[in-house]
């Protein structure tokens, strides 16, 4: 797989300011990159009143940071919205945008989700966008489908935006729930995602798989040739585990 991967942290609404301390501090110290180009890029994905105690903790180290969200404005009048701007302040490099949970709990739709890509570009940082199909979806045999449809307004953003951002294949019945896709199936989702990548001459766009990836099972992932690394939730929180994942990527 000649593409680089990427293993990012999503801590999702956990942490606080004494366990954070912890983990930065492992984190810091238990991963050093090498120049090889086999070498994967590391990031966490934190909340945002933690962003400057991230900045602090991991500047300086191989471990890059970023946010889980973004607003589709660049500034004024959005009580509670933080902008891409804002994110780039406290060194970010990485922001979710579109993650499931936000799709279903802040029904954000997939325009929205295009919308805070672009945004993030904008400031410089570099958005994970993320697309999934639910239980339902895949048994109704839609799942390629419904990833189209969250595909295309963000492929529409065009080649030169899409060139820099990174695209998570996250099934919303893996997320949290202990299943993970077969590394078959997640590949056979990633094939028809770097299919329309290629379509639009951006076949080298990351695509990280998520949902339930865990040290046991990261490998046996990330052999599949269209899986780039992993979008790592619950086992983002554990230094230890978070690492081996990384050293799988
Ligand atoms: C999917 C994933 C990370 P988890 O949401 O975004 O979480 O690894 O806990 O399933």
């Amino acid at each position: 797989n000649p593409i680089r991967r990427l293993v990012l942290g999503n801590w999702k609404m956990h942490g606080s300011l004494a366990g954070n301390g912890q983990l930065l501090a492992a984190l810091r110290t238990g991963w050093h990159q090498t120049s090889d180009a086999a070498s994967c890029d590391v990031g966490v994905c934190v909340p945002f009143p933690y962003l400057a105690q991230v900045e602090s903790a991991l500047t300086g180290s191989d471990v890059a940071w970023g946010a889980q969200d973004v607003s589709v404005h660049e500034q004024g009048a959005y009580t509670g919205e933080v902008s891409a701007a804002m994110l780039a302040d406290f060194g970010c490099r990485y922001v979710l945008a579109g993650h499931s949970e936000r799709r279903m709990l802040h029904g954000e739709t997939s325009d929205t989700v295009a919308g805070k890509a672009r945004a993030a570009l904008a400031a410089g940082l570099t958005p994970v966008v993320c697309v999934g199909e639910t239980l339902e979806q895949r048994e109704a045999g839609q799942t390629l489908g419904v990833i189209r449809g969250q595909l295309e307004p963000v492929l529409a953003l065009g080649a030169g935006s899409v060139s820099r951002l990174v695209l998570a294949y996250e099934p919303v019945w893996a997320i949290g729930t202990g299943l993970t896709a077969t590394p078959g199936q997640a590949q056979e989702v990633h094939a028809a995602i770097r299919a329309a990548l290629a379509a639009i001459g951006c076949a080298g766009v990351r695509v990280l798989y998520g949902g339930s990836v865990k040290a046991a099972n990261a490998a046996a992932l990330f052999a599949m040739p269209d899986i780039d690394g992993g979008l790592i939730g619950g086992a983002s929180l554990v230094a230890e585990e978070f690492l081996r994942i990384a050293e799988a990527g």
